[in-house]
């Protein structure tokens, strides 16, 4: 990990900016009859996991170009977790996933997480790829495959990533099929469905006490004509299909162009199926970039009416909340902690929206005056206030430089040499 010394010696250099910053906003907020350590308190409850698979140079269906010091395995990913949590301090937990992440001694990793100040969040399936001698294949289909011994097969591994998920101390598994087709008539569409919530049934069926599926949907890729679970409407079907254990994930990625994401939240929060998110940005399609990067009003949006039902007693107080980026360009580690903070930044930005003049606004069909008070809230610089929530926690005023000049990365690229076949293609 970094030397605390290192971190503190940053903070001491980045203080009186950050006071100024503070002092500025705590203003703001008397004149618009805000209470900041209100919402300073909330900010301090707000989390978000870390894939495991984030911190790994990613990269498309062209290319990967792997950088130095990838973590080479579960043990090192959780190292370069650890890392994120030390300096932002809102990313407690590792959501792992599996067989990626197999290892044999699960005891052993949650020890090793604790140690290093980690839990584990919800735990992924992985039914998209074939492993290594397995003697059936996911080609055609897991869940939905229309050879029930691979359905048995796709189910087992559901069930065995719960199994490790319990060892862990996790109590979700977020179930993403890449079942689909690539041709009209390829499969009877109805058909697939109905053997997904047979599959989902099994695997629901077999979740311990206090246990949830989350149902992650995505409208294409690596399906190009029609895609089994493509949409919410998809997603929350199934969800009510299989009953209370069972809720809906967004990764915000995973839509049609144009659709209206904060609104789906809005939906899935009134049918009582919000169950998660893998946040990520994007511009085309699932791009997996980092959230806030390309659309941050879109980002605010979503954390508002997190807020908003919040406030109404509506929002379930274990919602699974995740990022999911693919890093390509970026240090991961860097990309990681400025999407975290970018998340934060979004929520602290909800929670300083006047509701009551919103309310009054949206009673009077003042459009203009609602709209402007979410715009209001949009463009309030919170960073001073993200700051020191932060060092509060014993992390760092500006993740990013204290990062950079920790020369944790040098450290670990020597400490790490690159396996043999580091480039290549490959998605993640
Ligand atoms: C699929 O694109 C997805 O969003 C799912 O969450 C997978 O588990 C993850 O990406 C794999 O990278
Ligand atoms: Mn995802």
């Amino acid at each position: 990990m970094i030397d605390p010394d290192h971190i503190d010696g940053q903070n001491t250099h980045d203080e009186a900016h950050v006071l100024e910053g503070l002092d500025h906003l705590r203003r703001q907020c008397e004149r618009r009859g805000l209470d900041l350590d209100v919402v300073r308190q909330r900010l301090a409850r707000f989390e978000v996991a870390i894939p495991s698979w984030g911190v790994g140079t990613g990269g498309t269906r062209f290319a990967r170009f792997p950088q130095a010091g990838e973590p080479r395995s579960v043990h090192e990913k959780l190292a370069d977790c650890a890392v994120i949590q030390q300096l932002v301090r809102c990313t407690p937990r590792v959501s792992l996933h599996f067989p990626w992440d197999h290892t044999d001694d699960l005891a052993g990793l949650r020890e090793e997480g604790e140690a290093l100040g980690l839990g584990f969040d919800a735990v992924n399936s992985n039914t998209f790829q074939d492993q290594p001698g397995a003697s059936l294949s996911y080609k055609f289909g897991s869940l939905t495959h229309t050879d029930a011994a691979v359905r048995r097969a796709a189910i087992e591994h559901n069930l065995a990533c719960v199994e490790a998920g319990v060892a862990l101390g996790s109590r979700a598994l977020t179930v993403w099929i890449a079942d689909g087709t690539n041709f009209p008539g390829q499969q009877d569409l109805s058909r697939s469905f109905e053997r997904y919530l047979e599959s989902m049934e099994a695997i629901v069926a077999g979740l311990p006490e206090g246990w949830m599926a989350l149902l992650e949907h995505k409208l294409y890729e690596p399906a190009f004509y029609s895609t089994v679970v493509s949409d919410w409407g998809s997603s929350l079907l199934a969800a009510q299909h299989l009953g209370p254990r069972a809720r809906c994930l967004v990764d915000l990625g995973h839509h049609a162009p144009t659709v209206n994401i904060e609104q789906i939240v809005a939906r899935l929060v009134h049918a009582g199926k919000l169950g998660g998110f893998h946040f990520n940005d994007s511009k085309y399609g699932d791009d997996d970039l980092d959230a806030g990067s390309i659309q941050p009003f879109q980002l605010f949006l979503v954390c508002h009416e997190l807020v908003q039902a919040e406030r109404r007693g509506a929002l379930p107080t274990d919602l699974a909340t995740m990022m999911d980026q693919s890093h390509n360009v970026t240090d991961p580690l860097e990309s990681l902690m400025l999407s975290a903070v970018a998340l934060q930044r979004a929520f602290a930005q909800a929670l300083l929206v006047d509701h009551a003049a919103l309310e009054a606004a949206q009673q009077s069909n003042d459009a203009l005056v609602a709209a402007e008070v979410l715009r209001q809230a949009f463009r309030t610089d919170v960073d001073a206030l993200l700051a020191s929530v932060r060092q509060e926690q014993g992390g760092a005023l500006d993740p990013l430089s204290t990062y950079r000049t920790s020369g944790y990365r040098a450290r670990i690229a020597a400490e790490r040499p690159a396996p043999a076949s580091g480039g290549g293609g490959g998605i993640v």
